[in-house]
């Protein structure tokens, strides 16, 4: 096994403190940072998504693996420049206005950044206008929103008219998601896509952006 799929195997385990020692130890060998991100830490994420999609690693062990990429990217990161971090694309995402259920979403959250995307996330209770705002300011591919109460998932169809009106909805493509969510409710409100998981929201933005 090489150095990398070490680093890999040991962010697959969730073992954070091997992949900070396996991190330091080859950074110190002169090893190539970007290599280090993309066979070692990212690779190691890759070696997660089947089995969480399978039902085979639950969302503890995901977090855990997670958690070991993160600490490692965070080493990483202070060696490189932004530009040389592989993104696939950027998002933005949020849980609409009144809805303060987030676990979920920031699930989707890391799994999306540990698979390469960039998330600025915007929290939990956001209004339209923090939407709206963050088009603007950070240009993402995609706008994300979750909700998990039947009472606030009109929030969703309500933003979706508001970026509408202020003229930037067709700048994004717009992902849903959240337990009352289904795929006909994301095509009544013209969402350009409905995830039900975590998983399944990365082979959708995926889709979504190689169009
Ligand atoms: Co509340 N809650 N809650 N709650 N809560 C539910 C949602 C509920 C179903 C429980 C129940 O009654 N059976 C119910 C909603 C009923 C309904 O609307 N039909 C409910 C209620 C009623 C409420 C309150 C109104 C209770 C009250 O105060 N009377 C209140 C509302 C507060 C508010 O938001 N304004 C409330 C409050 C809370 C807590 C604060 C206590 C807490 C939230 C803590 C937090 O999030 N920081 C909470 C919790 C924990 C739950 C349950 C138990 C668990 C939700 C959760 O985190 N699931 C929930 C019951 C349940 O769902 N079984 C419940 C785990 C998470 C990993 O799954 O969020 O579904 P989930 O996310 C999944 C997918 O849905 C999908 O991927 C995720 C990962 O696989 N997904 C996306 C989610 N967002 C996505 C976005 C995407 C794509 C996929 O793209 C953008």
């Amino acid at each position: 096994m090489t150095k990398f799929e070490d680093i890999a195997q040991s962010v697959f385990k969730g073992n954070v403190k091997k992949v900070k020692e396996q991190v330091n130890e080859m950074l110190k060998d002169g090893a190539d940072p970007v290599r280090i991100i993309n066979e070692g830490l990212i690779e190691g994420m890759n070696l997660v998504t089947p089995l969480f999609k399978s039902g085979e690693m639950f969302v503890p062990e995901v977090m855990r693996s997670a958690k070991s990429m993160n600490v490692g990217m965070e080493i990483v990161k202070e060696l490189i420049s932004d530009d040389d971090i592989p993104t696939k694309g950027k998002l933005v995402m949020g849980t609409v206005k009144g809805d303060l259920h987030d676990i979920g979403k920031n699930l989707v959250s890391m799994m999306l950044e540990t698979t390469g995307y960039t998330v600025i996330d915007l929290g939990a209770d956001v209004d339209e206008e923090v939407f709206l705002n963050a088009i603007i300011e950070h240009k993402p591919d995609i706008v994300g929103m979750s909700s998990l109460l039947t009472t606030t998932m009109i929030k969703i169809k309500d933003t979706i008219e508001f970026l509408k009106e202020k003229g930037v909805r067709d700048q994004v493509k717009i992902i849903i998601g959240g337990a009352p969510i289904s795929q006909e409710f994301a095509d009544q409100v013209g969402a350009d896509g409905y995830s039900e998981d975590a998983s399944t929201a990365v082979d959708l933005c995926d889709r979504l952006l190689a169009k």
